[in-house]
């Protein structure tokens, strides 16, 4: 017999917020105490509560992890805040299948999406409200909320994608982005130099 219903789906997405719900939604949260080696002064992360929360990742997984031509669709959201005068940020990655690519869009606050190429090509993108962000393969990709309010960005990206933290972790991102006189600015990233020149 032909089901003739028109079925509710059971998971949500608020527009407004980007809050995911329902079926198949998994939740992550990032801790300072996990992440102290992507900022630069090591010291001031220390001298922090290891348990504070950095950002927080809700992302609604309809197929398993590595399943080619699925889709999963997220929500970050990066806390305010600072470790020296350096915001925080998520790790980063490129994506395991290099020839992967996302959609960013940005759903509130403020920030900047960091990129890099395997060569070195660099570039930062302001994320605010309505902003779209694409993502190239081959280019690893960071979150940066520069704001004092959460920077909350929505994510699309292959489900066989995979997150390649390693590579990144070692050069890690043309730039830091850092306050200065009370306002974001890109730096030099030190370790970044140090490792490719
Ligand atoms: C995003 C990121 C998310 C957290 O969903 O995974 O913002 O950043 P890290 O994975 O670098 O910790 C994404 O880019 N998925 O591919
Ligand atoms: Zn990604």
């Amino acid at each position: 017999m032909i089901n003739t219903d028109i079925q509710k789906t059971c998971t949500r997405y608020d527009l407004q917020t980007g809050n995911i719900t329902g079926a198949d939604v998994v939740h992550a949260k990032k801790h300072l105490g996990d992440i102290i080696g992507i900022f630069e002064n090591k010291e001031a992360a220390l001298n922090m509560k290891p348990d504070t929360v950095v950002y927080e990742v809700s992302s609604h997984c309809a197929v398993s992890e590595g399943t080619a031509g699925g889709l999963f669709f997220g929500t970050s959201c990066v806390h305010p805040g600072r470790v020296g005068n350096e915001y925080f940020m998520t790790k980063g990655h490129f994506h395991s299948k290099r020839e992967c690519a996302e959609y960013y869009w940005g759903i509130s606050g403020e920030g900047v999406l960091l990129l890099i190429s395997e060569n070195g090509e660099s570039a930062a993108e302001k994320v605010e409200k309505g902003s779209i962000h694409y993502i190239g393969g081959y280019i690893a990709h960071r979150l940066v909320n520069t704001g004092n309010a959460d920077l909350v960005v929505g994510a699309c990206w292959p489900s066989d994608a995979g997150h390649d933290y390693g590579a990144i972790a070692e050069t890690g991102f043309t730039f830091r982005v850092v306050e200065e006189f009370g306002k974001p600015m890109l730096k030099g990233n030190n370790a970044y130099e140090h490792n490719c020149y």
